[in-house]
């Protein structure tokens, strides 16, 4: 059967808005702001950015829409339509709840996570009723939580009165992900999906936050592969990566007395020293130091438009993440095999935490019906999976309609 990807982006933002709002009176009899904040794809830069490093993400067409309609009594009332579930709490009764010791999360725990991150950093919310849409894929790699924690929160912030400074409120959903689901992630999927530009790719300094807007080549497509798999061991494994790279740091400063973090090792002090360090922990620091040289080096390709260099650095970051970092999967390493058989395919690498979720592929134009075709047929063939494939449009920062 004729498979057909998902186009990023397909639905109109009015129409989307529109009938968010239809919904939105049905539930709850009255009328509501519409909020929406994107996902993102990565195009390289991996387990970089907790390591004070560099990434390059891009915003992409799957949102998740938030409307919501305030109330001063400070009680929320959330209906999730993904998970056909309600939410009533007082924001006076979750302000004292910390992380969760179980290791699923739930989305009330975004939402509530982001609710007390705003107020304890001292920005007083009046509460609201609100319904939540979510198209990012869930569990993909594509970011679908940091794109609930912005537009939660940007809808939050602005419902109560307050002016919402961007960077500021990648700085608070980061902090509600670190604190109040447990998960010890960086700043680059709040960040992009705070700040990302239709059209752009983005060169960010996660210890400076200064970044760059990068060209995206008009003739060639982001095409994202989803195994439709996360194991089990993903968060888990997540932040015992980051702790791996704190002890690497921790090493190496005793050699090396003005390092913060991994990101202030160079190419060169890692030949020199890196023998100092435990196999496993050598290994981890060697695929940061050399992820952060290839963000920067494959900036240069893409502003001089040369996608077959940008093409290898991706697929040099996949071997690094897959032998060195150890967070692939055999489902992510197929993807990234059957896509090298694909003409007109310039590279592929696994993309966000690892352990299942998605590949992203730089594809050119004319080639991604067939790319599809290949890829979708060799997967399911050995696996017996159907992967979903996402061509991507790139998409602005979070907004009100
Ligand atoms: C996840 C995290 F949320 C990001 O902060 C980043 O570390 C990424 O994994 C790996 O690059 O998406």
């Amino acid at each position: 059967m004729e498979r057909k990807a998902k186009e990023t982006g397909k639905v109109s933002a009015t129409d989307q808005a529109n009938d968010l709002k239809r919904e939105f009176r049905r539930l709850y009899g009255r009328d509501a702001r519409i909020y929406r904040a994107p996902g993102r794809v990565n195009l390289i830069g991996e387990h970089t950015d907790y390591n004070d490093g560099f990434v390059m993400p891009a915003a992409i067409g799957f949102s998740t829409w938030v409307a919501l309609a305030p109330r001063d009594d400070r009680k929320l009332s959330i209906y999730s339509e993904n998970f056909s579930e309600r939410f009533e709490s007082d924001l006076s009764g979750i302000n004292g709840k910390g992380a969760r010791a179980s290791a699923a999360a739930h989305w009330i725990d975004y939402v509530c996570g982001v609710a007390v991150t705003l107020e304890r950093a001292g920005y007083a919310l009046s509460g609201g009723d609100m319904l939540i849409r979510g198209e990012v894929p869930i569990g993909s790699g594509l970011s679908s939580s940091a794109a609930v924690e912005v537009a939660v929160g940007y809808a939050l912030l602005e419902a109560s009165g307050h002016t919402v400074d961007r960077m500021e409120l990648a700085k608070l959903c980061q902090r509600a992900e670190n604190e109040y689901v447990g998960m010890r992630c960086g700043i680059m999927d709040q960040f992009i999906s705070c700040c990302g530009q239709a059209g752009r790719a983005m060169l960010l300094d996660c210890r400076s936050l200064d970044y760059r807007s990068l060209p995206l080549p008009g003739d060639a497509r982001l095409v994202v592969c989803n195994t439709m798999v996360k194991h089990e061991l993903a968060s888990g494994e997540y932040n015992r990566r980051r702790a791996e790279c704190e002890a690497g740091v921790r090493r190496l400063a005793r050699l090396l007395p003005c390092l913060r973090a991994l990101r202030d090792v160079t190419l060169a002090d890692f030949e020199l020293y890196g023998s100092e360090l435990p196999e496993v922990v050598y290994r981890r620091c060697r695929h940061v130091i050399g992820e952060n040289a290839r963000v920067m080096d494959a900036a240069a390709a893409l502003e001089g438009n040369d996608l077959a260099a940008f093409g290898r650095l991706m697929g040099e970051s996949h071997r690094s993440l897959s032998d060195d970092y150890q967070v692939s999967c055999d489902e992510l390493n197929l993807l990234v095999e059957l896509a090298s058989r694909v003409e007109g395919v310039y590279g592929a690498r696994m993309m966000g935490g690892g352990f299942g979720g998605c590949v992203i592929n730089l594809v050119a134009a004319e080639s991604v019906a067939g790319f599809e075709r290949v890829v979708a047929r060799g997967y399911e063939q050995a696996t017996g999976r159907a992967p979903e494939i996402y061509v991507c449009d790139t998409a602005e920062g979070v907004e009100r309609l």
